[in-house]
């Protein structure tokens, strides 16, 4: 049965631990995974874009709530977060089994000011046409406390074990429990959890979160980043975040460039016709995947 809350581990968890918590909640907050410096130097860089930003116009995003995309052309301590070693040994876990390589989805700021209301309950992998609950995880997001999240600011709200419903059940916001946590802290989520943006009651407080989704390596991507980014940037990128970016092939053979090429060497300067090709699935990727419908107790 998963837990009325969310449970809140320490970020030396091991990966049979989080693998049971997130296999039966859907969701796991990871206490303090981040030293404060670093926030400091993305929220210092952000408050420019803040300021001059409009909020939103929308149940979805919100009335009084700001968002900003583009984040990697905005801040030098991006990377920091996205490519941050216990989330990407957590998307190992969810997304790992179900692909070759898994990819950035997504990357926004969220930041949640005073009289917001709840924002409407739903799935992230609602971009996906899958049926639930289905044993293989489309995407997952982790999201990043860059102020403390309380229930009275707008605290993200889940329903953990929600990734185990079918399509028929309604998400019903009673049955929501908010993210609380300190500022440097994260949340991780199953595509397939119900959550959403949570009330702001606060007079002067803003919650601002960073968002980063994740997703299978053979799903189209839920932001563009081959036209928000240049080459040049991505060249001067370290080779994990340009190819968690996309600028990479999925083997068996998807996203291949000009001669059966590798898009990261193609960004890196490979000449077109100076080669034959070769069979990428040469080093013996098959289908590698195997799995059927998740089993509900
Ligand atoms: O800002 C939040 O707490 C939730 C945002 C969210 O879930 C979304 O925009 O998909
Ligand atoms: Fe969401």
């Amino acid at each position: 049965m998963a837990q009325s809350r969310i449970e809140t581990v320490d970020p030396t968890i091991g990966r049979h631990d989080l693998d049971g918590i997130l296999k039966r909640d859907g969701c796991v907050i990871v206490a303090d995974a981040i030293d404060h410096a670093a926030i400091d130097s993305l929220l210092g860089d952000l408050k420019p874009y803040l300021q001059q930003k409009s909020c939103g116009e929308g149940d979805f995003v919100g009335y009084h709530t700001k968002r900003l995309h583009s984040l990697f052309g905005k801040s030098k301590a991006i990377p920091d977060f996205i490519v941050h070693e216990k989330v990407l040994e957590i998307m190992d876990l969810t997304l790992g089994p179900w692909c070759d390589s898994y990819q950035l989805n997504s990357n926004s700021i969220t930041a949640i000011g005073p009289d917001e209301t709840p924002q409407p309950l739903h799935r992230d992998d609602l971009l996906y046409p899958l049926a639930h609950p289905s044993e293989r995880n489309a995407c997952c997001t982790a999201f990043w406390a860059l102020t403390d999240f309380t229930e009275e600011n707008g605290a993200t709200r889940l329903i953990p074990g929600s990734h185990l419903w079918d399509d028929e059940r309604v998400p019903q916001n009673e049955e929501t429990v908010p993210a609380v946590m300190s500022k440097g802290s994260f949340c991780v989520f199953l595509g397939g959890t119900y959550h959403g943006g949570g009330r702001n009651v606060t007079s002067d407080e803003w919650r601002i979160a960073m968002f980063a989704g994740y997703a299978l390596g053979w799903l189209r991507q839920e932001q563009n980043w081959y036209l928000s980014l240049t080459a040049d940037e991505v060249r001067q990128m370290p080779e994990v975040l340009a190819r968690l970016l996309g600028f990479n092939l999925h083997k068996p053979f998807l996203g291949w460039v000009q001669d059966f090429q590798d898009p990261y060497d193609i960004i890196h300067g490979y000449r077109e016709l100076s080669s034959g090709g070769s069979d990428l699935f040469a080093d013996g990727a098959e289908r590698p995947i195997q799995g059927g419908k998740v089993k509900v107790a």
